[in-house]
């Protein structure tokens, strides 16, 4: 009977012993996983600071006596850069919308925006012809009968806030058009009056 006992008490010890040394186990490796998801975290961040998408979004005063305004989001993602303009107030039909080389829309008429952004010194034109165009020429939109328009558009040709200047849209304008871009006169399509203006400005 009492080596019976000896024996059940040194099964519960040796149980015991080794439930200790489990849980010691246990523990490192939890520490182990904590220290590995740490990193795992780091990582991601740092995929996520590189890759990161950029959004930035611009209210469009009217100019030239227009009553055109709007917003205007430029959206980095992924190595291209999409545009949305959302406008009211203008006339029903063509208008041409472009980059322009300053962001400067102090003067009435937007004449402060100065020419179209054109950093590669081509000729104007229609985006993407042969013969050239300008990093600024988007072109043409139809406004509808009550005056409102979206304009989508997007390129890889541009970028916000990189280091290449024939990229970087960053300091330009947004302008509108009372007119339309006729795509071949020189330096800006005979696009007509500046009818709203914003600077791309951080
Ligand atoms: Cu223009």
């Amino acid at each position: 009977m009492k080596t019976i006992k000896l024996a059940v008490v040194g099964l519960l010890l040796i149980g015991s012993y080794n439930c200790k040394e489990v849980k010691k186990e246990a523990d490192k490796a939890g520490d182990a996983m904590e220290e590995s998801m740490d990193e795992m975290e780091n990582k991601a961040n740092d995929m996520m600071d590189d890759q990161e998408e950029k959004t930035i979004t611009f209210m469009m005063e009217p100019k030239s006596d227009s009553n055109v305004s709007g917003k205007v989001t430029f959206t980095e993602e992924d190595g291209e850069v999409s545009m949305k303009a959302e406008l009211s107030g203008l006339s029903e039909g063509e208008h041409a919308i472009h980059i322009h080389q300053t962001a400067d829309c102090s003067a009435d008429d937007g004449t402060s925006a100065g020419g179209h952004w054109n950093p590669t010194n081509q000729p104007h034109g229609k985006w993407g012809a042969s013969e050239g165009y300008h990093k600024g020429d988007i072109g043409n939109f139809t406004a509808d009968g009550d005056g409102n328009a979206t304009v989508n558009f997007s390129t890889d040709e541009w970028c916000i806030g990189c280091d290449d200047e024939n990229k970087n849209i960053m300091g330009k304008a947004v302008i509108v058009h009372q007119g339309q871009d006729d795509y071949t006169s020189q330096p800006s399509g005979a696009a007509g009056a500046r009818v709203s203006c914003t600077g791309i400005i951080q």
